[in-house]
């Protein structure tokens, strides 16, 4: 009897520890991101083009934030932001051009030096070697989406395969062999859907039967905007290359430029390759050559082709968080970890005539971000305070329960993890672009957006644009100088020198 009630005792007495032990168990952090995905290609945020289930998923189970903005959209800089905490000023790479200083104090770092194992697979972007991961294989630069290279520690590779789904199986089978008994961080970067908008074989026949519908902006006049919003280079019914981008054949083309770069693409692809890539073309592109559309409908159908390039794209990166979310289920993992999908900033998907990013504009200002943490965040939860990927890396600090540089400048959004929110205020968030002259021709700007207003300053054409969010949600009219908007406009002013001031712009 004596014996049995020791037995007993000594055995809650290691369940209450093994609890404790996993009460202290910091998550794991599996943090997939995409390149260029706007808001309007995933069906948690809206089903009008497509459906992506995979994200969705993370978004059912836990939190969607529907007002999570970049500081400055654009590639390379975004990615800097979100490793450093600092605005791109301070981190030191404003534009793609720069090299990321690898020295200086990024998240991935300290929660290494918390003992966490960490992993960084797929796009880098930002040219020097990644610094604080215990294993790292990257595309360089751009990357390419078929039979791409990867960069490692021990030299070049290059892996036989579409881009999307070799990010994704690296990924698992790094889950697969790191070393069990620590937390970890995992980032699963994806290419994809950046230009030029390669869909993977699997996805090839997506989107064939039927057209998109057209954004409501397509063919805007930019009356009462800048005067960049004019001269940029990023129009569907201009810039865009036939071959690279739209995937028309060379003889049909016949610009430079453009038949090398798809040339350099395409030539990647391997016989089996480029049979299944033509024999998914060859109808459309044939109706094309033997009718060719002008004028509006040449617009439209650029459109189509390029929505629906585009889509497909996203439906591979959708598979891959399918996969690994499926992967993290068979595990056991899924409890203890916190799973994140965002991507670097949004984009244009016809909205004023566009494709690309880089205006403070709401498509390209917004980047998509839902997380799940079971346990800690309720299944189904939305956010609409104002958070920007400034606050990723002191989010992950706080729940790794790792203290954050004093120079980091976001906020933790795990308070935002309980709806009731407490601990976070944020009344409006500051956004800067610096890339001209550059790539698609869009002006230097720098502004603030509140909830409801947003006030950009295009410094070196000395012009101003306010926008009213409530009356005008797609911005087509600039109110900056009116009557009506005196006094949003004076408070605006001085919102935007004070965010300057506290973030050590001037
Ligand atoms: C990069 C940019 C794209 C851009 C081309 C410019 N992406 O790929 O936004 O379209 O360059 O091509 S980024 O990831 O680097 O930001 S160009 O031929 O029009 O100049
Ligand atoms: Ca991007």
């Amino acid at each position: 009897m004596r014996i049995a009630s020791l037995r007993l005792f000594a055995g809650l007495f290691a369940l209450l520890l093994a609890a404790q032990a996993m009460a202290a168990t910091p998550p794991n952090i599996v943090f997939i991101f995409s390149d260029d995905h706007a808001l309007r290609a995933i069906s948690a945020y809206d089903d009008t083009l497509c459906e992506t289930p995979g994200i969705d998923r993370i978004a059912k189970e836990g939190l969607l934030f529907r007002n999570a903005f970049c500081t400055n959209s654009i590639c390379a800089p975004s990615r800097a932001v979100i490793l450093t905490g600092k605005h791109s000023h301070l981190n030191g790479l404003m534009d793609n051009r720069q090299t990321f200083d690898g020295a200086q104090a990024t998240f991935p770092k300290l929660l290494q030096g918390a003992g966490y194992q960490t992993a960084m697979i797929g796009k880098w972007h930002l040219k020097s070697e990644p610094t604080g991961f215990d294993y790292w294989k990257v595309l360089p630069g751009q990357g390419h989406y078929y039979n791409p290279d990867f960069r490692t520690p021990e030299g070049t590779v290059r892996i036989e395969g579409y881009v999307t789904e070799i990010v994704t199986e690296e990924a698992i089978n790094w889950l697969e062999s790191r070393d069990k008994a620590q937390p970890f961080l995992l980032m699963a970067q994806h290419k994809a859907p950046h230009r030029n908008w390669m869909p993977g074989p699997k996805e090839l026949g997506l989107y064939r039967d039927g057209d998109l519908p057209l954004p409501d902006t397509l063919f805007d006049d930019y009356a009462t905007r800048n005067t960049g919003a004019r001269t940029q280079e990023m129009t569907i019914a201009t810039h865009m290359m036939p071959s690279y981008d739209l995937k028309l054949p060379l003889s049909l083309a016949g610009n430079d430029r453009d038949d090398k770069l798809w040339t350099s693409n395409f030539d990647r692809l391997n016989p089996a390759q480029q049979a299944t890539w033509n024999a998914a073309y060859e109808a459309e592109n044939a109706a094309f050559a033997a009718d060719p559309p002008e004028g509006e409908a040449l617009v439209r159908w650029k459109y189509q082709r390029y929505i629906k390039d585009y889509l497909r794209c996203i439906q591979g990166v959708d598979r891959s968080v399918a996969a690994i979310l499926d992967y993290l289920d068979r595990e056991g993992l899924a409890e203890n970890t916190l799973v994140v999908y965002s991507s670097d900033q949004g984009f244009y998907l016809g909205e004023h005539g566009w494709f690309d990013k880089r205006w403070m504009y709401e498509e390209s200002l917004h980047m998509p971000l839902v997380m799940r943490l079971p346990g800690r965040i309720a299944p189904g939860s939305t956010d609409e305070h104002l958070v920007q990927n400034l606050d990723f890396a002191q989010t992950f600090l706080d729940l790794a329960g790792v203290d954050a540089p004093a120079a980091m400048q976001g906020q933790s959004l795990v308070p935002l993890f309980d709806a009731a929110a407490r601990g976070f205020e944020r009344d409006s968030i500051y956004y800067q672009y610096y890339e001209f002259p550059g790539a698609h021709s869009v002006p230097k700007h720098y502004g603030v957006r509140t909830e409801r207003y947003k006030l950009i300053h295009y410094h070196e054409l000395d012009e101003w644009e306010l926008f009213d969010l409530k009356q005008d949600p797609k911005e087509m009219r600039n109110v900056y100088g009116t009557n009506n908007y005196n006094e949003v406009q004076a408070k605006l002013t001085a919102e935007l020198q004070q965010l300057r001031r506290e973030y050590k712009v001037e």
